[in-house]
């Protein structure tokens, strides 16, 4: 497997449009798209930066992952997503070396994208998320 990119850094929200405002203020970036996932159970704005993303995320509700993560850790880095060719061999091969997942096959993610979720406790404490890109 190979990671081709860092695609994108997550981070949760309480409140997307003040969060984006902050960005605009402190950073001058503004959302290239914005969308609400309902699979994922968030919405979601999409920064970029450089050849990579700043994904901010806000539940739809408080019964959603990134809901309860709100509500336990505040608002803060939730994931990071490494683009990879195929998310299949991706799965496979984590598969293979034992490492629990939480997606054993691919959903969809923002614009259609499919992406898997890989365990916080398998590395570091740190959500991982793979994408599968056509670059
Ligand atoms: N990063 C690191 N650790 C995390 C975490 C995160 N984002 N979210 C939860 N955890 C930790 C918790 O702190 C907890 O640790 P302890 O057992 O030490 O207390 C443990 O994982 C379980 O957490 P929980 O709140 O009890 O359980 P959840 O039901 O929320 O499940 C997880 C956690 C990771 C399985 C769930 O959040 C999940 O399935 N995430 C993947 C999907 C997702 O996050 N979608 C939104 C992103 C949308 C997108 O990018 O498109
Ligand atoms: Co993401």
């Amino acid at each position: 497997m190979k990671l081709i990119n860092l695609d994108h850094v997550a981070i949760a929200v309480s409140d997307l449009d003040e969060a984006i405002a902050e960005y605009r203020r402190q950073y001058d970036v503004e959302p290239l798209y914005r969308e609400v996932v309902e699979e994922q159970g968030v919405e979601e704005a999409m920064i970029p930066v450089g050849g990579s993303f700043v994904q901010l995320l806000q539940p739809l509700s408080a019964a959603t992952p990134v809901g309860r993560f709100l509500a336990k850790s505040g608002p803060g880095l939730h994931h990071v997503a490494y683009a990879v060719a195929s998310i299949e061999d991706a799965l496979d091969h984590l598969k293979r070396e034992g490492v629990r997942l939480i997606d054993e096959t691919p959903r969809i993610g923002g614009r259609g994208a499919r992406i898997a979720f890989v365990h916080p406790k398998e590395l570091a404490g740190t959500l991982i998320e793979l994408v599968e890109t056509h670059e």
